[in-house]
């Protein structure tokens, strides 16, 4: 443990956000533009095509059942309300690296393989073996950002994207790799109080949160979508609570 700390690339003081100019803009501004597009026509044209498979009142999951070859690939959505801690709070922790395994469950390891910039970074999660399926493991590029609003009026929005991709330090020989585009993405809502002064009792944040995992390989359907059904619920409460506690008592990140 003490030796993959050691080996894990130091942070080079790196441009504040992503550079217009960096290989990997487009591809992050892309991605994270069609995340931003897909859950604003969501809103207006609500589908039906989406199965809810947990129900907990302020925690929904929902999915759709896709195959590929027998491979399931069932994007996955889940919407939750948490009072008390903000959008850009909830961003921020799903995006650190530093504290990702005191909140993520199902990851026997994760390192930086590089940093891109202050908003950007390339890591490496090793996830734990669900029998009888072969280890996976993933690589991919997380992003923060803030999303600019087009009026006042509108709640303030964060996103996190984290989006598979290759890296010459992160080869796929070790364990199965799942590709992924999972994004995370939090609006802050505040009851402004009658003296004006806002505290952690006038917020919440309604998160908005979209799994689109290929597992990579043969892995059987029944157990996955089990697997899925307990763990995704799981996570959001865990994570949420995580934040809860980091936030408590502090002063709030707008
Ligand atoms: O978004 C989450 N975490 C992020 C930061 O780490 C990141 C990771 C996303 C990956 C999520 C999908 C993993 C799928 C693994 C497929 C394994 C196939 C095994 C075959 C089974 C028959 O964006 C939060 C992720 C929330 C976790 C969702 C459920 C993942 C199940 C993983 C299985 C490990 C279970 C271990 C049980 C103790």
């Amino acid at each position: 443990e003490k030796k993959k700390k050691l080996d894990a690339p130091s942070k080079p003081e790196l441009a504040t956000s992503l550079s217009t100019e960096h290989p990997f803009y487009k591809e992050v501004d892309e991605v994270v533009s069609n995340h931003l597009r897909r859950l604003l026509t969501e809103v207006k044209e609500p589908k039906e095509d989406w199965m809810c498979i947990v129900d907990q009142g302020d925690l929904k999951v929902f999915k759709r059942e896709l195959e590929e070859n027998g491979v399931p690939l069932d994007p996955m959505k889940a919407v939750c309300t948490v009072k008390g801690i903000t959008g850009h709070e909830v961003c921020h922790y799903f995006w650190a690296f530093d504290t990702r395994m005191e909140w993520e469950a199902t990851l026997e390891a994760s390192r930086v393989v590089e940093w891109l910039s202050d908003d950007t970074f390339i890591s490496n999660n090793i996830i734990k073996r669900v029998w009888p399926a072969s280890q996976r493991d993933a690589c991919f590029w997380s992003h923060m950002r803030h999303i600019s609003k087009s009026n006042d009026e509108g709640p303030d929005s964060w996103i996190v994207v984290n989006y598979s991709c290759e890296h010459d330090d992160c080869p796929p020989t070790k364990y199965v790799r799942i590709t992924m585009n999972v994004a995370l993405i939090c609006e802050t809502i505040i009851e402004p109080p009658a003296d004006g002064n806002i505290t952690r009792d006038n917020i919440s944040c309604k998160i908005t949160y979209t799994a689109d995992v290929n597992p990579g390989g043969w892995a059987p359907a029944s157990v996955l979508r089990a697997v899925y059904k307990r763990e995704y619920p799981k996570f959001l409460r865990r994570f949420t609570s995580f934040v809860e506690e980091k936030t408590q008592g502090k002063g709030i990140m707008f």
